[in-house]
């Protein structure tokens, strides 16, 4: 028998499949077991949703080991690749080197760094917001190929020019400067209710590398319509961190106002699901094989 494909490689073979391929945020361990679950085929450690579910900020409140650690628990409840959200790379080249080197360490898949700078603010957030300069983040971009451990590391660079009202020109030249620079991938992200400019964007870009979209704002934008641009990988960014603040609030409120489980009982997950998403019976099992030696 062979043996299996690494995490890195099969992240690797998601981007360079000529299928399209999806990735579903997580932001927790459970929810990682949730997509793995789903048969979805790789994870998105979301920054605005490990922050969200923390209950801070997606401004780099967060520390990036406190990211590291929680990607330990997604990474140990799963076995999906993981791309992992990496903002701007907590600071310069330098600071993004020792991340890449520990997420190797780690075997999460991949990383995604967006040209902005430290601390970042969401893109949904505020106008014009300042891009980092080309060359300083495309030293960054190589810093972490020459640091990855793995041959199949993935180091995504996400062109910001767009959520910037920098213009699809500025976003052509920043994406051929960081596949230059060694990027496996390009993230093209938009803030607009329509795909008009990504759509023109992949068309532009063509085959130079593996083209990422994140259509939270476009989504109503059929996923075909994606496909025949050219896309490479679609990500469902945030969309179980959502679902579980509306689950939350429904559950908090029907028992606020009605002071009974009754009214909750068939609109929440059954205990059972919450025992065997932790994988109570492996413990059973191995409880019979480790105590009963007498
Ligand atoms: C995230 O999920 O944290 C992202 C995508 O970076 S977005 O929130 O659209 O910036
Ligand atoms: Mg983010």
């Amino acid at each position: 028998a062979s043996a299996p494909v690494s995490r890195f490689t099969r992240l690797r073979e998601l981007l360079q499949r000529p299928d399209l391929a999806f990735l579903m945020e997580a932001h927790s361990g459970l929810s990682a077991k949730i997509v793995e679950e789903a048969g979805f085929e790789g994870i998105w450690a979301s920054g605005l949703s490990m922050s969200a579910a923390l209950g801070v900020r997606d401004n780099n409140e967060l520390s990036w080991t406190q990211v590291l650690d929680m990607l330990e628990y997604m990474s140990d409840a799963s076995s999906l690749p993981i791309l992992v959200d990496g903002d701007t790379g907590y600071g310069n080249f330098n600071n993004f080197r020792r991340f890449v080197a520990k997420l190797c360490d780690r075997g999460i898949a991949g990383v995604c760094i967006e040209d902005k700078i430290f601390p970042k603010t969401n893109s949904f957030l505020g106008e014009n917001q300042p891009l980092a300069d080309i060359d300083e983040f495309c030293g960054k971009i190589k810093a972490g190929k020459d640091t990855q451990s793995h041959p199949d590391f993935q180091i995504v660079a996400r062109v910001e020019a767009l959520i910037a009202g920098r213009g699809l020109e500025e976003a052509l030249k920043r994406a051929h400067a960081y596949a230059d620079a060694g990027a496996d991938a390009i993230v093209i992200h938009s803030k607009k209710s329509t795909a008009d400019e990504i759509i023109e964007f992949c068309r532009e870009f063509g085959d130079r590398a593996p083209v990422i979209l994140i259509p939270t704002k476009y989504y109503r934008t059929p996923t075909e319509k994606l496909r025949e641009a050219g896309a490479s990988m679609i990500i469902w960014a945030n969309h179980n961190l959502r679902a579980s603040i509306r689950a939350m609030r429904d559950t908090c409120a029907a028992l606020q106002e009605h002071q009974t489980l009754l009214e909750v009982e068939s609109d929440v997950a059954p205990l059972g699901d919450v025992f065997s998403l932790a994988g109570s019976q492996e413990l059973e099992e191995a409880e019979k094989r480790y105590l009963s030696a007498t």
